[in-house]
């Protein structure tokens, strides 16, 4: 009953018109056939993990690049990294708190994103991270009153009290919740945010503002590759150069994490930077993890009605059109092999499709195996709240809602802890 409930209120919130023809049923799921993921453009058979990287992984990567997720052009820019505060008597004496500025600059403007970091005190070899991007500002991930408020525009909303697109500073700690930073720090992890509108402002502004602001002029072909989830995914590879110079940070250890349309941007991340060594999609749905060909819940069309931004222009003509995609979404993750991944869901949030999530990740499994490493063998749904790993792959459906909550990043963190952490 309760999970009707939320449904209903879901389905008000997210606009009823855009939802009118939504499909909840499994029994409605249009008969699909996924894309080969194995036989390249020209149908050679993909046999090994060396022509799936000299041929068929780069094949993905560029219609995913051209066709999807678009490409952020800063071959204008000048990115630089700069420590503006540093306490290692954070959190009450058990971390290190670092923020660093990172300018984004051109010949004329100069636009700034502050990158939150701690790190745990205990450590004296430099440690594994998860860096991930937050929704409504840095200060809201902790109560922590040294946190630098991003003057950027966010998101209004009621319950948080911001009205005018300005975070005032009774946000601080709003989304605590979903940050559980004291216990991130205990397991032995440093964790890093930047606010993600400091990056683009999550809305359709034809691409004038945040970090496309600096690009200058672009070519036609250039400007259809604009898009918010390619500038998100590039400020997530900005921070992994960051990584690279701080000797307190074990940058061949960073996990890139990010939740729903963070999701989709930590996948994106991850599948253009390989330096990312693990990556981590909770409730990414739609464009995240889930295939797009099922048309559960949210499908193409949505997601580009509602944000028209988040991905290149060519995505759109898939509105309504998903069996023209040459590939599903499980192909995304298959570019991720053979670093390890974990696909995380949500009960209640059908919205993203659990199942599709699952599936994604069961039929990426061919390119792991590629690598000789394990993969799932079953499609059938594992249960509620009971992780599944196979070589280099888990995944969990938590029960309710759409969010990240303790239970999701303790289930990271011990796959992390056996993949990443442990793990030469
Ligand atoms: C929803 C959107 C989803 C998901 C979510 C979020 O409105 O339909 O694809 O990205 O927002 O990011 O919270």
């Amino acid at each position: 009953m309760v999970f009707f409930i939320r449904l209903f209120i879901l389905y008000i919130l997210f606009g009823m018109e855009a939802k009118a023809q939504v499909n909840y049923d499994e029994n409605d799921i249009p008969t699909y056939v996924l894309p080969q993921l194995l036989v390249s453009n020209d149908g050679t058979n993909i046999n090994s993990s060396e022509e799936w990287r000299n041929i068929r992984r780069p094949e993905i990567l560029e219609f995913l690049k051209n066709q999807v997720y678009g490409h952020f052009n800063d071959h204008r820019i000048i990115v630089k990294f700069h420590i503006t505060d540093y306490d290692d008597g954070a959190l009450g004496g058990r971390a290190i708190r670092k923020q660093v500025a990172i300018s984004f600059a051109n010949d004329i403007d100069t636009i700034t994103a502050n990158m939150l970091v701690y790190l745990p005190l205990s450590s004296s070899e430099p440690v594994p991270l998860i860096v991930g991007l937050n929704f409504f500002g840095n200060h809201t991930v902790h109560s922590d009153p040294s946190i630098l408020i991003s003057d950027s525009w966010v998101m209004n909303n009621e319950e948080f009290g911001i009205d005018d697109h300005v975070a005032p500073p009774s946000t601080r700690g709003v989304r605590a919740h979903r940050w559980p930073v004291s216990r991130i720090i205990e397991r032995g992890y440093g964790l890093a945010t930047i606010y993600y509108g400091d990056l683009d402002p999550d809305y359709d502004d034809g691409f004038k503002n945040g970090l496309h602001a600096l690009q200058g002029a672009l070519s036609k072909s250039d400007q259809k590759l604009n898009s918010s989830i390619s500038a998100w995914a590039f400020g997530l590879s900005c921070a992994m150069d960051y990584f690279e110079t701080d000797e307190d940070v074990d940058s061949d250890k960073i996990i890139v994490f990010g939740h729903s349309r963070l999701g989709k941007s930590s996948l994106w991340a991850g599948a253009s930077d390989e330096r990312f060594a693990m990556i981590i999609s909770n409730n990414s749905g739609c464009g995240g993890a889930a295939l797009s060909r099922r048309r559960y819940g949210e499908t193409i069309k949505d997601i580009n009605t509602r944000f028209p931004h988040w991905f290149a222009s060519d995505f759109h003509q898939y509105n309504d059109n998903e069996d023209a995609l040459p590939l599903d979404q499980h192909m995304l993750l298959a570019t991720l092999a053979p670093r390890p991944i974990y696909v995380a869901s949500a009960l209640e949030d059908q919205w993203a499709d659990p199942k599709g999530e699952f599936l994604s990740l069961f039929n990426a499994g061919p390119s792991y195996n590629l690598y000789g490493l394990k993969v799932f063998t079953n499609e059938m749904m594992p249960n509620v709240d009971d992780p599944i790993w196979a070589g280099k792959m888990a995944y969990h459906i938590r029960s309710g809602v759409h969010d990240v909550t303790l239970y999701d990043w303790e289930k990271y963190m011990d796959f992390a802890d056996k993949h990443v952490r442990y793990s030469n």
